[in-house]
């Protein structure tokens, strides 16, 4: 049995410019609070997904397709070949079997025999599992990137600030990544871009001090929102817990009233392996949502499940390419309506 051949390929790579949702989306209220505003060319948007997402649609739902279609009744083969299909997308070990366990209550008790049907059901699953509660946006906001090196914490920072300031708030970025110039460098590119003020320091200077000068520019401004870039050198638990603490208590102490978020940087090319990441940093801090980079350079998209159900993390945002437009607030039904 061919399964795992090519054949719906050239279906696939069409973009549905208006693909009908499977199942009835979510009304856009309980999905989009935490979303920075969507940049103006709305009908864009999934077409970019859909594109970002081809290498993983092409592994995940080329696989899932042919396995369909060579099944002829839904048994302990079939979930099997499925569970590996899942596990390969980097799925992870526990989420992919909760997924199967659950797909095979639900095709039991509504006596599913048809392998397309089982299909379905298990979109609708990975879209249970992702679809987690999102926060508000509450003004003034403190938004603090970290992670480890080159996961994409600046691009995205210069991303969010034009978001930002396109839909009319006021945003101010503070380059806390001290470590090299180059990074305050890098920062200022977007900073000036997006037309926004930024802070920094000479290299080598304390993070928090860049904070401290960052949260007086944004009190002054009346900023809505200020974005703190941080240093990705690989941290010990220690050095990590320190500087943030240290961080964070900056905040506090300057900036009444200011929600803060931190955002956890996570290049989705890493796999498994930025799991582990987040375990640490989800041990250190208070991680209020993932940004998952990358997502075009992988056919392992499955990750993005893996986070959500193993560390009950909402991925907030996703990365699909290097365009402005390709830094998406994450929806996990269009998510997974672009993988499969
Ligand atoms: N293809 C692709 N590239 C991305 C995406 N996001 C970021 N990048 C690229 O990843 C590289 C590293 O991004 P940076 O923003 O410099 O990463 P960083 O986390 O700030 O790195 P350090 O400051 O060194 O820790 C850049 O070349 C970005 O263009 C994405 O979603 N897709
Ligand atoms: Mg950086």
């Amino acid at each position: 049995m061919a399964l795992f051949g090519f054949g719906k390929k050239k279906e696939r790579e069409q973009a549905p410019q208006q693909k009908a949702p499977e199942t009835p989306a979510a009304p856009a209220a309980a999905r989009e609070p935490e979303a920075a505003p969507e940049p103006e060319k709305k009908g864009g948007i999934f077409s970019r997904l859909w594109r970002g997402l081809t290498k993983t649609r092409d592994n995940v739902a080329g696989k899932v397709d042919d396995l369909v279609e060579n099944t002829g009744v839904i048994d302990e083969d079939f979930y099997e070949s499925l569970v590996d299909i899942l596990i390969m997308s980097d799925m992870g070990v526990r989420t992919s079997d909760k997924v199967i366990t659950e797909l095979r209550k639900r095709v039991e008790a509504g006596r599913i025999k048809n392998p397309r049907e089982a299909r379905e059901i298990l979109k609708t699953i990975l879209k249970e599992i992702m679809d987690k509660p999102r926060e508000p946006l509450r003004w003034p906001m403190v938004m603090l990137m970290v992670g480890v090196n080159g996961v994409g914490k600046t691009t995205t920072i210069g991303k969010l600030a034009l978001r930002f300031k396109a839909a009319r708030h006021s945003v101010v970025l503070a380059a806390a990544d001290t470590f090299r110039a180059a990074a305050a460098d890098q920062l200022e590119i977007w900073a000036e871009r997006a037309g926004v003020p930024l802070v920094r320091h000479a290299e080598g200077a304390d993070p928090a001090a860049v904070v401290f000068d960052g949260i007086q520019k944004a009190k002054s401004q009346e900023a809505d929102l200020l974005i703190v870039d941080t240093a990705g050198r690989l941290h010990n638990k220690k050095n990590l817990m320190d500087e943030l603490e240290k961080i964070y208590r900056v905040i506090t102490r300057e900036y009444e009233g200011a929600e803060i978020r931190t955002y956890l940087v996570i290049d989705a090319t890493t796999g498994q392996n930025g799991l582990q990441q987040a375990k640490m940093f989800a041990e250190v801090t208070k991680v209020s949502g993932i940004v998952l980079t990358k997502l075009d350079g992988t056919a392992k998209g499955g990750i993005a499940v893996a986070i959500q159900d193993e560390l009950g993390l909402p991925v907030s945002y996703i990365g699909v390419g290097e365009g402005i437009d390709d830094l998406q607030a994450f929806d996990a039904a269009s998510f997974v309506d672009a993988i499969f």
